[in-house]
């Protein structure tokens, strides 16, 4: 069976005990399924990452694509860059994902180098970056760690360099926090997960997934010493930001 186009039905059936969510081998083989039906807007966002990224990117610079899962990012990106002399290093600590990401790699002949790393990103080092793409990624990082990593990055960014970070949000008001939470669940169903799936999957992703407010993401990016932030997109409960050194 072509890999690509499983079907995620990892929380179809009732479970006796919902652990937490793990980026293993089950996972992967249904990965680009699942984050598809998951993440509204996910594809608009992969696209636009690579125009971003094109825009930011300079010649004989590093491209880092921080929690690459198989690399939709990197190759968003890898197919847009005209720029000479560019590499992009795309790191998970997930072994799996790394594993299938360089099969995918091997048919992919585009001639920006890609570099995998598996890591967890906290022990990466980043240097001479024009572009850093956090797509989904910091959110699963301890709440007390993410202003390290931000600050790595921002430390490894040439000046005028940028970060492209996606997150899932939460909402300060608790109203609108319950609203965008329906929204995410009806466009989830709407793309067939099952009540039973979503209940499960969202269990399982309670300790594992800790989004942000908005307003935490954008203060605490300037407090790292991005100059310009901003939000340039958002789909219900899911954004993404530019920061620029
Ligand atoms: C995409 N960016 O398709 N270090 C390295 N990787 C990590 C860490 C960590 N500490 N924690 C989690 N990951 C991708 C989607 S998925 C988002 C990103 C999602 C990795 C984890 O193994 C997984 O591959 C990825 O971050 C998150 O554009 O599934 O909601």
């Amino acid at each position: 069976m072509n890999k690509k186009t499983s079907q995620d039905n990892i929380f179809a059936s009732p479970l006796s005990e919902i652990v937490n969510f793990v980026f293993d081998e089950n996972v992967v083989d249904v990965f680009p399924d699942m984050i598809n039906r998951s993440v509204p807007g996910y594809s608009t966002i992969i696209n636009l990452l690579g125009i971003i990224a094109q825009h930011h990117a300079k010649p004989d610079t590093h491209l880092y694509d921080l929690g690459c899962s198989l690399g939709a990012a990197s190759l968003s990106m890898r197919h847009r860059l005209t720029q000479e002399g560019c590499k992009i290093i795309s790191v998970d600590n997930a072994q799996a994902m790394i594993e299938r990401l360089d099969k995918i790699l091997l048919r992919d002949n585009s001639k920006t180098p890609v570099q995998t790393v598996c890591s967890d990103i906290q022990d990466v080092e980043i240097n001479n970056a024009s572009v850093v793409v956090m797509n989904f990624t910091l959110q699963f990082i301890p709440l007390s760690e993410r202003k390290k990593i931000l600050t790595k990055i921002y430390n490894g960014l040439n000046k005028g360099g940028c970060l492209i970070l996606s997150e899932k949000l939460a909402f300060p008001d608790a109203v609108e926090n319950e609203k965008q939470i329906d929204l995410h669940h009806a466009f989830k169903k709407s793309n067939g997960y099952s009540d039973l799936e979503i209940a499960q999957k969202r269990n399982a992703l309670e300790n594992v997934l800790i989004p942000e407010t908005r307003e935490t993401h954008m203060q605490r990016l300037k407090e790292t010493g991005f100059t310009q932030v901003s939000s340039w997109f958002q789909c219900f409960n899911f954004a993404s930001f530019i920061a620029i050194k």
